[in-house]
Order: structure tokens, then sequence, then C-alpha cells
């Protein structure tokens, strides 16, 4: 870089801020940029390099800040005010018609028998967050929390592109104060490569694209969130001080997009519910071609000073609606039924289909339930069937198209033996479903050991079917404590295993050892307990020896266990070989039992005896969270700076009292300077 004066960084790194702004909203918000990658990257490490040289030069809408800053302690809470309330569903067109008179009920001594305007936009299926700008520049974003309180992730959402950093003037101004609400997103491309690098670094799956969105927003580390390819759109406006009032939702939109946030493109104004209704089919094809997911409509009164009139009730908007498309149904034909045998013997029969696409997936097995879910829909392999997603994620089948049935097939029923071990099936009194009574069937193995590994049990990261499989194939496990004797000469020589992955999981096995009780006693796999009873089990017994001692009277007399768990927990402890189990699991050094509780511990006083002022806004807290802390931290919260007063904590925009703190040489600290100091980052 050549020499450059004060001044003339200072002037360069205006106009870089500006310039990437620029070409960062072609990019992500207009979708049509100008320059190449590579020349948006050279712009963007010219204004780094200035940075580092000039550091009280950065801006607070550097668009440096978008890789994302240094991990958070904790997101402070933010106060939605108004509420950020959800809505109401309308389930089919009948419904829609009935939110129609309802709202125009409200309304009626206004606008008569003349039909309603309705905005329609697309309901992204993201996690909702709310943006606030002062004077054109973003100053915090928050989740939706509860809906009353949220979250600040201001620095991680400084990292989606599409978001700006700093607004975009209209007619020559920018809104003192701005604040918006939208969704951010991931759209299906990246939640899809996302889940294959998470799998093969052996990391967590993620379900769907909003929970990969939700996770990204929510993560301390601002680095991860900006590795994560999410993306906004904006469809409220709550306020925008400074400019003239907009009339109508279509306004707002309009004026969301000339500020340069991200708008939805897909949106109508229509007149009347029948328009509505018009656009509802529509969409209820096309929803499938968009590069997002949604999961449904919205349709909005347009008019604003109708929607005065017609409020809100404790939940939701009154002029608001969220339509919700009928679930996806196709046809499509059985070629198989097979059983599938869980950790716990219950035997599930599978319909395997020709594939077929259903709600933006291509699917090729659905559940039939149990045996008499397929007698009472006389399901046989051969029929067409008609096939829907129940909750959108494991499709079922709803029923046989009768008509299309060829010739006379076979009813079906169950295997008289489990297909895996060969034992007898049984299907005890009063149940629905088959076992494998067999407890050392491989396949409730294999499901066992899964099960102890995952996520919410023993949390062993990288262990996934293959490797179990795998490891069961080499006989180098045959039960679940066996994992704490592998050792690295024997993992490396599994295909698709070198020393690094090795290592990985060996650490991810020895971490596991220290989890808390109600994991174990989760990872256990005993019948009907699950992550909640888990934790109650713990929090009364606190260790495993004294649970395997408690009676069945003891279990059920605690809130939360009914005679069917107690059961089950007596008859798991009499089992020989789970008592082998937890003999092993003990001897490997899995942790067996909770520490007691300590007293409440005093936090250490870092401020103690200090008097803090505090001027301008923070990014971390608010201004009353900031008071608790200093008190937390044993000093006090002054309002004013005085020769006693320790130090100026100051925020983005401080008043007279920095210029107070200058005259009496009172020290200052910017929040990172406290931060650092006090250990707080
Ligand atoms: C969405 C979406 C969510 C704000 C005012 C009434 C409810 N997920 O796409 N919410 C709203 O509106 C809120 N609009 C949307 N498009």
């Amino acid at each position: 870089m050549t020499t450059m004066s004060r001044e003339e960084a200072a002037r360069r790194i205006d106009e870089l801020v500006q310039l990437i702004e620029y070409h960062n909203y072609r990019y992500h918000v207009l979708d049509d940029p100008e320059i190449s990658d590579a020349e948006f990257d050279q712009l963007m490490r010219e204004l780094q390099a200035l940075e580092a040289a000039y550091p009280d030069l950065r801006r607070p809408d550097s668009p440096t800040q978008r890789v994302g800053g240094p991990p958070l302690p904790d997101f402070p809470k933010v106060r939605h005010d108004p509420p950020m309330l959800s809505l109401d569903n309308a389930f089919g067109t009948d419904e829609l018609r009935d939110f129609d008179r309802r709202v125009r009920s409200l309304v009626a001594d206004r606008i008569g028998d003349a039909p309603l305007e309705y905005v329609c936009e697309l309901k992204i299926d993201g996690f909702s967050i709310s943006l606030r700008y002062e004077n054109g520049i973003f100053v915090q974003g928050a989740t939706r929390g509860d809906g009353y309180e949220g979250e600040d992730v201001t620095e991680n959402l400084k990292t989606v592109g599409s978001i700006p950093l700093r607004l975009r003037p209209v007619d020559g101004r920018v809104p003192s104060v701005l604040e918006v609400r939208g969704e951010v997103y991931m759209p299906i491309k990246a939640f899809e490569a996302l889940n294959e690098r998470q799998q093969l670094e052996g990391k967590k799956l993620f379900a769907n694209p909003r929970n990969a969105a939700a996770g990204s927003v929510r993560v301390k580390d601002p680095k991860v969130t900006a590795s994560r390819k999410l993306d906004s759109f904006i469809y409220h406006l709550v306020r925008a001080d400074g400019l003239p009032p907009v009339r109508t939702h279509w306004e707002s939109l309009e004026l969301l997009a000339a500020l340069g946030f991200k708008v939805n493109p897909h949106r109508r104004l229509c007149r009347g519910i029948e328009e509505v209704i018009a656009w509802t089919a529509e969409w209820q094809e096309k929803r499938w071609e968009l590069p997002y997911e949604i999961d449904g409509l919205v349709v909005k009164v347009n008019d604003l000073a109708l929607r005065e009139v017609m409020g809100f009730t404790s939940r939701a908007p009154r002029w608001a609606v969220a339509y919700k498309f009928p679930p996806e149904e196709r046809e499509t034909r059985v070629v198989a039924i097979t059983v599938e045998v869980g950790r716990t013997g219950k035997v599930t029969p599978t319909a395997e289909l020709e594939p077929v696409r259903l709600a933006g997936t291509v699917v090729r097995r659905a559940t039939l339930h149990n045996e008499d879910y397929i007698r009472a829909k006389d399901v046989r392999i051969g029929d067409v069937v008609v096939v829907r997603k129940a909750g959108e994620i494991i499709p079922e089948v709803v029923r046989v198209v009768k008509e299309k049935r060829q010739g006379d097939l076979p009813v079906w029923t169950m295997p008289e033996t489990c297909p895996v071990c060969g034992t007898p099936l049984v299907r005890p009194e009063g149940e629905a479903d088959y076992r494998c009574p067999n407890i050392a069937c491989p396949a409730q193995t294999f499901r066992q050991i899964l099960h102890f590994a995952s996520r919410d049990a023993m949390n062993i990261e990288g262990l996934g079917e293959a490797l179990v499989q795998a490891l069961l194939d080499e006989g180098l496990i045959r039960d679940a404590a066996d994992l704490y004797t592998l050792r690295k000469e024997q993992l490396v020589q599994l295909e698709r295993m070198g020393p690094k992955s090795a290592e990985n999981l060996l650490n991810a096995i020895e971490r596991s050892k220290q989890n808390p009780l109600h994991r174990l006693i989760f990872a256990l796999g005993i019948r009907n307990v699950g992550e909640r009873a888990a934790r109650v089990l713990a929090e009364r017994f606190g260790s495993i020896d004294a649970l395997a001692r408690a009676t069945e009277e003891e279990l059920t007399a605690i809130e939360g266990i009914g005679p069917t768990i107690a059961q089950n927990v007596v008859a798991y402890f009499q089992s020989p070989r789970n008592q082998e189990l937890l003999a092993k699991l003990r001897a490997a050094g899995v942790r067996m039992a909770d520490e007691p509780k300590p007293q409440e511990a005093e936090g250490p006083k870092p401020l103690a005896g200090m008097t803090v002022v505090v001027t301008g806004t923070l990014q971390s807290w608010s201004r009353k969270e900031i008071e608790e802390l200093i008190e937390r931290l044993g000093g006090r919260a002054a309002g004013s700076v005085s020769r006693k007063t320790s130090f100026v904590l100051v925020g983005e925009s401080p008043g007279s009292k920095l210029e107070k703190a200058r005259e009496l040489g009172v020290p200052i600290l910017t929040e990172q300077e406290f931060k650092e100091r006090f250990g707080l980052s």
C-alpha cells in the first residue's frame, strides 16, 4: 500500500465503505452484481488493510464486520415494543372467507359493502427477527424469543449480506429511528450443502432449513453465522421516524425496498377475498419451485388506518392471517412391505414405494405404523396408494386407490419371525405393536448403540449409522459400553477412517464419560423414559445406584413419573444383561452420579469500589443490563461524571458525559476495552 496521510485514509475508508455496501446491495438484495467476486474481495481487502492501519477510523457500519467479530459472552435480552405477535391460521378457503367476514364486520361502519384490499405474501419458513436503525445505521438485531423479549444477535445479523448495515436515503432522508421485522432464512441449496458438510465432519445434521437458520443465528460465534449463507426478507415496518408516514402496507413494503431491504417480490395486492383465494391456488403448486421453503401464505389488510380499528387479540393481530396449504398428496405404487426392528424390539412395517415427488422431496418409503393400520386400510403389495407428509416429515399412506388394484393381490401378513435374528415375534395383549423378544437381537443392539451415542443422549459426535454398523461387523463392539474400550489402531483399520477422524471420535467418546447423569439415564434407553423423565429421575436420585435401588412406589410418588415408567425402570435394573452393561460403563470410568450442587457461588467482583458512568448505546447490553452487570461485578453505576468516577464506559453516539470525562481526565473505556479489561469477552 502506498503511504497515505491520515486524512487521505479517512477519505478512502469512507469511499470504500460506500462502494462495498453498494456492491453488496447489488449482489445480495438485487441479485444483480456489477463486479466480479474477485474485484469485490479486492475492495474488501483494501478496506481491511486501512482499518488495520487506523483502527480508530473503523466505522460502525463498516462492511468488514460482515465476516463476523469475536465470540460473545452471552446474548443480552431485548424487549420488543410492540411485541412480536404470532399469526392466527386459516386452513383452506372456507377459513379465509371466515377471516374476510370477521375483519369486514369490524370496520363495517367505514367500508359498508366495499371489498377490502389485502396484501398477500409468502410465509417464509425461517427465523423471525427485529432490526433497529438509528440515523440510518444498523444498531440492534434481535430474535423473536417469546414475542415480548428476544435476544440481541446484532453481531451475527451483521454477517447476513442482505441486511443493510446502513440505510439508503429516501428522497435524500434517512429515518432517525427505524424498526422493521422480517425473517432470516437459509435457502434450500445452502441447507443441503451445510448438512453434507456437517455429515462429513461428523457433526449433527439440521432437521430442516428453518432449524439450520435458527441455529446459525443463535450461535455465540459470529464467524459461524458468517459461514452459513443466510438470507433475509423484511415484511413489516414498525416505525420510521422522520420519514413521511405511509398509509398502506403495500406502500410500506415499497418503502422498505427503497431503504435497501430485501423484500419478497412474490406479493400481490388483491381486492376482495376471492382474489386472495385465486392467489393461494396459484401457490399451492408453485411453492415447490422456490429456492427456499415457505409454510403458507400471509394475508394482511392493506389499509393501516383500518388495521388500527381492527386491533389485536392477546395472541395475534386481527388484520392478518396465515393461510396454511392443505398437505400435498400423491399417488404411487407399493412395491414391497418391509419391517424394521427398533431399539426396544418394536417392529414397524414400512411401505417401499415407487419414488414420487412429494412436498419438495423424493419419497421412497412411507410408514404403515402397525399391522392393524395395514389391515384397516387394506394395503397390499402392488397397490396404488395415496401418500402424504404427516407434519411435513414422515410420509404416510393415506388410502389405497381400490379402483386401480389389478387382479387379486394377496393380503399382507406380519412375518412370524424377526427378519434380523429369526426369533418368533410376539404381540403382547392389548398392544398394537409386534416385538422381537430377543434382547440380544442385532437390530436392537444396533439401534440401542445409536441411541446411546445420539445428540440428546451421550452426544458422541461422529458416531453415525455406518460407523456403528462397521464396529459391530468387525466385532469391535457388542454393546454401548464397549465403545469405551476402542483404541486408535482398531479404528484406523476401518474403511474411510483416517487417523484424524479416529482421534476426534476417541475424544468425543472420552468427553462423554463426564456427561451429567440425566444424559446417561436417557442413553440407557429404558422404555418410556424420554429426556424429560430422565431429568426428573436424575434430579431426584442423583446417582445410578440410588435409581437402581428405587422401588415402584418410590418412583410413582414422583411428580411426572407414572406407573408405566416406574415398572420399566425397575425391570431395567433387574435384568442381568443391563446390570452387566452398567458394570462395564462404571469400570470404563463413565460418571454414574451428579456432583452435589454447590451453594450458589458469589462471582468475582472486579469492579469492587469503583464508580462507573455509562454514555451512549452499547452493542451488548441495554442500559438496564449494563447497570445490573456493573452492580453484580461489585461496582456502582452513577448518572453523572465527577472526579470520583473510576471510568466512563462509552458506546455509540455518546452524550456530553464523554466531554465531561475528558475535561476531568477521567479514564474512558470503549465497550471492547471494557470487556477485555474485565474478562467479559
Ligand atoms: C413470514 C411472515 C411472518 C408482521 C405483522 C403481522 C404478522 N414468515 O414470511 N409474519 C408476517 O407478518 C407479521 N409476514 C410474513 N410475510
